[in-house]
């Protein structure tokens, strides 16, 4: 199966835990989530309204026609769906390679149940070897930057990019993380970081994984 074909597919499965009437729920950002998007009018009778994690989502939740509401309009969701660029075996994750990674910890964090959508090639044994995106404020990007190169990082300016919030995001490679929960607490400490991309305090609650044989396994 190809890449999209994947992603379709674990789409697909995500659609099963939209299993109720009148919900409101946290939907992500990036390819894998689009193909769920483009899925979701199946369901649209069990759908009241959206909380979207980046306006890419916002616009394509509207274009079929979907209301999508701010979090300070619904409050706390029952599920938010969300994709990852990595996830470890504990359902840890690093997320960001998109760029929407504060609204979706927000979202994630939000919601009493956050399913993640993978296909094999995100899960890894060791967290890192995807860039780790931070969100910073522009003036604080090279401290920031300085202080992630103390801690064993090679950061990388995002050029050219700027996020839903107006920052910058820079990608730390090379990290070895071994504690993702204690390396996602430091990080937050440094002045100037506004998000960063390890969602190891608030992991997935579940993960759907499609694999290259044609199923679908959940961690
Ligand atoms: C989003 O999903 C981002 O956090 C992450 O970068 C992205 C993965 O995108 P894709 O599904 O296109 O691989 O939540």
């Amino acid at each position: 199966m190809n890449s999209e074909q994947l992603k379709k597919q674990v789409a697909e499965a995500a659609l099963a835990y939209i299993n109720d009437y009148d919900m409101v729920i946290g939907i992500g950002t990036g390819s894998t989530v689009n193909q769920l998007i483009d899925l979701l009018p199946q369901v649209k009778n069990r759908i009241e309204a959206v909380v979207s994690s980046s306006e890419a989502s916002t616009e394509r939740l509207e274009a079929l026609g979907f209301n999508v509401k701010a979090l300070n309009q619904t409050g706390d969701l029952s599920l938010y769906i969300d994709g990852a660029d990595e996830c470890d075996a504990h359902n840890r994750l690093i997320k960001g390679g998109g760029g929407a990674l504060t609204r979706e910890k927000i979202i994630a964090a939000a919601s009493k149940q956050f399913v993640c959508i993978i296909d094999e090639s995100k899960c890894v044994d060791l967290l890192g070897a995807f860039p780790l995106p931070i969100e910073v404020l522009p003036m604080a990007r090279s401290f920031v930057a300085r202080q992630m190169v103390k801690l064993g990082g090679q950061p990388i300016y995002r050029e050219g990019f700027v996020t839903d919030e107006g920052n910058q995001i820079i990608d730390i490679h090379n990290l070895k993380i071994l504690d993702p929960v204690e390396l996602e607490l430091k990080i937050n400490q440094i002045p100037g970081v506004v998000t960063n991309g390890l969602f190891a305090g608030r992991k997935a609650d579940v993960t759907l994984i499609a694999q290259n044989d044609g199923t679908v396994r959940t961690q």
